[in-house]
């Protein structure tokens, strides 16, 4: 029966076991479950039972029968202690299971931040999503640029913490080819139901090119709408709007070029180097009205993104009247390509 229960490819709470470590999970839980069901069931009936039949009829009624019985002691206090044992055993294993990452796993770097991920890969590649080979063990190394937010995948029965200022870590084994959600299981703040994201489950021939893709996928894109993707992977959107409207931290619209005011008082017009500084060392200028809680993505953007960045807030601000990074055009328009001498 436990085998049984040990397939299950459903428990009653959680999606189909896709790991290689759910499966054992699952049948450690639904023992559990099917174990408090039964003695649930067993000792409310029978306490109702004797309720009903040894209920007191009449003002006379003396308690009869034995006051102390070892037998009975025993028999309620050895099949707990053994079923106990099972689910300590059983349990213990599959805990050193899913935390002894395996030899020459595959190893992805985690950071989560509020209120978004980045997964990093061995050739310096990073994503909003994490894609990973099929049949392939992935050991994770989780670290946290914030707050403690809780990785979490379902599918695989797969949970960390991930705290700052430690690395934590964890590993699993997808055994289907497929995509399956992944959450922020601790509550970090206003963003924090937004912190979900995809694990993409993958052949490991469309890793590998995946992986090359993914290396510079910003080419083929003008700056700015690398900066618009920027905005929306990176997490930058749970913060900033674009429409004019402040959030968590200032609204886009129209910053570049304008007057900045900071916290001290002093002021610097938006160009270039200040959007740069304020990605990569956001708590040296805290704009006013705001409080410094935007993440560092130093180590975490790369710098044609953050020129996307740059770009992209210049095509959102009225403050900037200039020319945007742009593809060079192959045929320039006729009425542009006029040198000084041919004018007529
Ligand atoms: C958790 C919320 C949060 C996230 C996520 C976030 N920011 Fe910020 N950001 C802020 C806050 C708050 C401020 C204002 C305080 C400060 O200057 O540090 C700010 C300020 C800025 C500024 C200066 C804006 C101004 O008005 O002068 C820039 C530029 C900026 N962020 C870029 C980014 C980029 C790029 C990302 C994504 C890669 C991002 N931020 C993600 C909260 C956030
Ligand atoms: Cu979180």
């Amino acid at each position: 029966m436990l085998a049984i229960l040990a397939q299950a490819e459903k428990t009653l709470f959680l999606p189909p076991a896709r790991s290689t470590v759910a499966g054992a999970h699952d049948g450690l839980y639904n023992f559990v479950l099917w174990m408090s069901v039964f003695w649930l069931v067993l000792i409310a009936g029978v306490m109702i039972y004797f309720v009903i039949k040894y209920r007191r009829k009449s003002p006379q009624d003396k308690p009869v029968g034995p006051t102390h019985s070892t037998a009975i002691e025993l028999g309620w206090t050895l099949p707990p202690l053994i079923l106990v044992m099972i689910i300590f055993v059983w349990g213990f294993r599959g805990f050193m299971d899913m935390n002894q990452v395996p030899n020459g796993a595959y190893q992805v770097l985690v950071s989560a931040s509020k209120w978004s991920w980045t997964f990093t890969y061995g050739g310096g590649e990073n994503d909003s999503v994490l894609h990973v080979p099929v049949d392939t063990p992935i050991s994770l190394v989780l670290n946290s640029t914030d707050v403690i937010h809780s990785f979490y995948v379902p599918d695989f029965r797969v949970k960390k913490d991930v705290v700052p200022g430690r690395y934590n870590k964890t590993w699993f084994q997808a055994t289907e080819v497929g995509e399956y959600n992944l959450f922020c299981a601790e509550y970090c703040g206003q963003g924090h139901s937004a912190m979900v994201t995809k694990v993409i489950v993958e052949s490991r021939e469309d890793f590998l090119a995946y992986l090359v893709e993914r290396g510079k996928w910003w080419e083929g894109e003008s700056p700015a709408e690398v900066g618009q993707t920027v905005w929306v992977e990176k997490g930058c959107k749970q913060c900033h709007s674009v429409d004019g409207v402040d959030g968590t931290g200032p609204t886009w619209k129209d910053v570049f070029g304008s007057e900045r005011k900071f916290a001290d008082g002093s002021p610097r017009v938006a160009d270039e180097e200040y959007i740069r500084e304020s990605v990569l060392n956001p708590g040296k200028n805290v704009v006013q009205g705001f409080d410094n809680v935007m993440p560092t993505f130093q180590g975490q953007i790369k710098d044609p993104e953050i020129t996307g960045v740059i770009e992209y807030l210049k095509s959102i601000s009225t403050h900037y009247d200039g020319q945007l990074l742009e593809p060079f055009p192959v045929s320039v328009p006729a009425e542009n390509s006029g040198s000084p001498g041919a004018q007529e």
